[in-house]
């Protein structure tokens, strides 16, 4: 999306939630105005204390909305074939997720469909589901590959990843998750298959410069912390970021590996003990939470909120967009259920899905409404910022400006 003058405005008339440190709840001002020049916001502040240098440009009247920034959803595995929607009726019969995994189902069965898919029929797949997001705000997006399992398949979903950055009025970062789940042709060779990973995918990836992260999954049902060790040291040799999903359905001691990785999160971790919240917080990792996935397995132990909280640990909110643990699209419905599930503040939730997130990847030009941040905002049709964790379902987003420039988002 090219930045250009004709963005450049000055939008009024909005309360703005800034999430900036300003003494107020959510950074809040008040009959507020954003100004916009190239791409960036260049002030946000109250109207009346605009600075004169930024009185000529064109004004938007945002009619008492709120603006925050854009959503950023840190955690998605939104490309693959097929649908798991058998095994959903499966699971309401009562039959257990680690069950159809073991039974050859699960995350392998989605693996056989999207080998079989060709690359553009997946483009089209996801972009479908891309375009839903960002009518709820979504502006920034973490795509993972994880459902390919050999080098050239991999290389399809990161590709078709990269491509949903550069065609849609949104901004992916990719992430690389070969360590997601044992090939069929590996069930007897685990370290041949780590090794594959290290040896031959990693260094293919980095030369095609389909990755900005590494990630693994570190479970009884995926891979061990010492097979994660070797992933993870292999791609910081190739200047790779790291990140992992982590605890999700038992302690295996992900985060603590993580933590030595220096990597830029750890996710799911609704098994996390306090070592672990330590070992986050003393590598200034962010928490990943993922509710979609939490409620879908209809899983009981929660993450442990208060001691993220004790220890200062940033906690960001995802929709871990899979077809078989979390099929969700909406980053507010994920505000909602971390409020209700867990017992996150409303200000936490936005702040889980902005300025947070943005962290989880690394990124440090966006999540705030904050002179020198990306122009990436949302204008919301509601009556108060809880509002945003409030609904279940709907959508209150009234308008997306990506890089300053307002999209279409259809009827
Ligand atoms: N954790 C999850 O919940 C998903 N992957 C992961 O690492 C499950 C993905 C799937 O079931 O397709
Ligand atoms: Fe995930």
């Amino acid at each position: 999306m090219p930045d250009d003058t004709t963005s450049n405005m000055i939008w009024e008339n909005a309360t703005l939630l800034t999430l900036c440190d300003n003494g107020a709840p959510y950074g809040r001002i008040d009959d507020g105005a954003l100004v916009i020049q190239d791409g960036l916001i260049a002030w946000a502040g109250p109207r009346a204390e605009l600075p004169s240098p930024f009185s000529g440009l064109a004004r938007r009247d945002c009619g008492g909305r709120y603006i925050t920034p854009g959503l950023i959803d840190c955690h998605t595995h939104l490309v693959y074939g097929g649908a798991r929607i058998d095994e959903f009726e499966q699971r309401l019969a009562g039959v257990r997720y680690e069950d159809i995994a073991h039974a050859g189902g699960g995350i392998l069965s989605t693996v056989r469909a999207t080998r079989e898919t060709p690359e553009d029929q997946l483009y089209k797949t996801a972009a479908t589901r891309l375009k839903q997001m960002i009518r709820h705000g979504v502006t920034t997006i973490e795509i993972k590959s994880g459902y390919g399992l050999d080098t050239e398949s991999e290389m399809k979903i990161l590709r078709v990843a990269r491509r949903l950055g550069q065609d849609l009025p949104v901004d992916a970062s990719v992430t690389f998750l070969g360590a997601h789940a044992l090939p069929p042709e590996y069930k007897d060779n685990r370290q041949g298959y780590i090794d594959l990973i290290c040896d031959e995918m990693l260094s293919r990836i980095a030369e095609d410069k389909l990755a900005d992260a590494v990630d693994g999954y570190c479970e009884k049902v995926g891979f061990s912390a010492a097979e994660m060790d070797q992933v993870f040291q292999a791609a910081t040799r190739l200047g790779l970021k790291v990140k992992l999903h982590a605890e999700q359905l038992s302690n295996c001691h992900g985060a603590i590996l993580a933590a030595r990785h220096k990597a830029l999160s750890a996710d799911h971790l609704e098994y996390l003990d306090e070592a672990g919240v330590d070992a986050l917080a003393s590598a200034g990792m962010v928490a990943v939470l993922l509710p979609g996935a939490y409620y879908f397995l209809k899983e009981t132990q929660k993450p442990p909120v208060g001691l993220l909280r004790r220890y200062n640990v940033p906690m960001a909110i995802a929709t871990d967009h899979n077809p078989g643990t979390s099929p969700a699209l909406s980053l507010p419905l994920m505000m909602n259920m971390a409020c209700i599930l867990w017992g996150l503040t409303p200000e936490e939730a936005l702040t889980g899905v902005t300025h947070h997130a943005a962290r989880a990847l690394g990124m440090a030009d966006r999540g705030r409404l904050d002179p020198g941040q990306k122009a990436d905002f949302v204008l919301w049709d509601i009556g108060h910022p809880a509002e945003l964790a409030y609904q279940i379902g709907g959508n209150a987003c009234a308008g997306v400006i990506k890089a300053g420039r307002e999209l279409d988002l259809g009827d």
